[in-house]
């Protein structure tokens, strides 16, 4: 059996109920399979697969919090750090239900080759817990955001693990988490990237993501010929990603026309409102009910339906395998001419390998949505620097970004003969730099 495969079956074996992680490893891997079988011999001698795939520290820990009515709470906090070989630990925190072990290693696995593809000095990292953010009072979300870090800080550290926002975790949450750090490490230090403008928060990172992914689909375009101009786009998601990614779609003249949240979703045809949307979602935290109330002419659905609705560009924002292999079916029946990821992993492998042969253009999540650690990355230099940088320097920095990594994982694609295969792309030129790094550490 190649070294590939039976690490791929390693992984398989060693952490049972964990298919997103396996899923994620397989992809990786299978990309990679050019680079590893022609070195296989010195790979299986470093055992750098084994290293790759096995994460250099996981933290699993309580965290005890009491609600509004006084009653006490336990949920668990995770923080998994993956891979330090190109820099501290880098990404983001999750807050959701669905949050276990598994989640948080194929979100860290990711992150390890998305940092590298954003040419930035950073490492791979995960962490979150199975809190339910939703329906808790601001004190509620302030006492478990406290307690999560009175344990978490033990461990991260600006020059060593660097956490930031993901699903449930945005300005409000970083705030808490920011505040209650500092008061236990006595140190003001840039331990947390996504923070309010007025304590060390980078301008455009808030949009960075949802631009990002625009910046990335429009240089994919115009390299095949094509624009943004009077598309029509499918978005699923109405959160951080979802939003900007609606905003800067508009702004480059294309007309988006869904939006969905965790209960349902909307369908627009003058094009969504994205003012009205962030009310909804960023201010009053409601439901997309609240949206049709709001423009009579749009429709709203209970449950999943966004990739039914003709689209040229679809653009999957909100949690990973929501785009199967029947919403690919009926995206490419209806004329779909690109897929590019927003959230981590929306596409199922079946569907991804479905919407490839068809000839459809797919930019993998972790080069797509790249924009929002790249800049987080940023963030961290104006820390540094104690400096911050106007919203056009950033922004521009993260356009500049976005375009290299598509120039890189198209050349990638193409060094391999796969031309226009950006998920090979994107893993290879992900691990190619990570590879480098952990060979010149030595075996650690
Ligand atoms: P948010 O919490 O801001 O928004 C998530 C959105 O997706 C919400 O609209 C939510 O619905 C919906 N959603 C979440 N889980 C589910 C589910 N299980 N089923 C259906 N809908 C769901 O998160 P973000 O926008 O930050 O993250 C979205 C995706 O992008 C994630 O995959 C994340 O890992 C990825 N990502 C985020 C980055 C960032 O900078 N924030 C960077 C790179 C990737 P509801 O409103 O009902 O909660
Ligand atoms: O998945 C991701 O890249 C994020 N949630 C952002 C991580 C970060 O450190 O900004």
């Amino acid at each position: 059996m190649s070294y590939i495969d039976e690490i791929i079956q390693q992984v398989i074996e060693k952490n049972p109920d964990e298919p997103e992680f396996h899923q994620a490893v397989r992809e990786v891997l299978d990309s990679i399979r050019v680079i590893v079988d022609a070195n296989e011999e010195q790979f299986r001698r470093d055992a750098l697969l084994e290293r790759l795939v096995n994460p250099e520290r996981q933290i699993k820990f309580r965290v005890p919090w009491i609600d509004d009515q006084g009653n006490a709470h336990v949920n668990t906090g995770y923080r998994v750090q993956f891979n330090s070989a190109i820099g501290p630990y880098k990404g983001g925190l999750r807050l959701h239900p669905s949050v276990n072990i598994g989640i948080i290693k194929f979100l860290g696995f990711e992150q390890i080759f998305k940092n590298s593809l954003t040419g930035l000095p950073i490492g791979g990292g995960k962490g979150g817990s199975d809190f339910d953010p939703k329906g808790k009072s601001d004190r509620e979300i302030m006492s478990f955001c406290q307690s999560f870090m009175s344990e978490l800080f033990k461990y991260i550290g600006a020059d060593t693990d660097v956490p930031a926002g993901d699903i449930g975790t945005g300005a409000r949450e970083i705030g808490y988490m920011f505040g209650q750090y500092k008061r236990l490490r006595g140190v003001f230090e840039g331990v947390l990237t996504g923070k309010g403008l007025a304590y060390g928060g980078s301008l455009a990172r808030t949009e960075a993501t949802g631009y990002g992914l625009l910046y990335i689909t429009d240089a994919l375009l115009r390299d095949h010929n094509m624009s943004m101009q009077g598309k029509v786009a499918a978005v699923s998601g109405a959160g951080n990603v979802a939003i900007y990614a609606i905003q800067k779609a508009q702004q480059l003249g294309a007309k988006v026309v869904t939006c969905s949240d965790s209960t349902g979703w909307i369908y627009d045809p003058d094009g969504i409102d994205v003012a009205l949307l962030k009310d909804i979602k960023e201010v009053r935290r409601a439901r997309l009910t609240a949206y049709k109330e709001a423009r009579p002419n749009a429709e709203y659905h209970e449950g999943k339906g966004v990739w039914s609705v003709k689209c040229d560009l679809a653009l999957p924002c909100a949690t990973q395998n929501e785009l199967t292999l029947d919403d690919a079916k009926q995206l490419v029946a209806n004329g779909v001419i690109a897929v590019c990821e927003g959230a981590n992993m929306p596409t199922t492998e079946d569907a991804t390998k479905f919407i490839q042969e068809k000839g459809i253009l797919f930019i993998p999540g972790k080069a797509s949505n790249c924009g929002g650690v790249a800049t987080s990355a940023l963030e961290m230099s104006q820390n540094s620097e104690r400096l911050s940088w106007s919203f056009e320097e950033v922004d521009a920095k993260l356009k500049g970004i976005m375009e290299n990594v598509y120039k890189n994982i198209s050349a990638a694609a193409k060094k391999y003969g796969m031309e226009g295969n950006y998920v090979a792309g994107a893993n290879i030129a992900g691990f190619e730099k990570v590879l480098s790094a952990m060979n010149a550490q030595g075996i650690v």
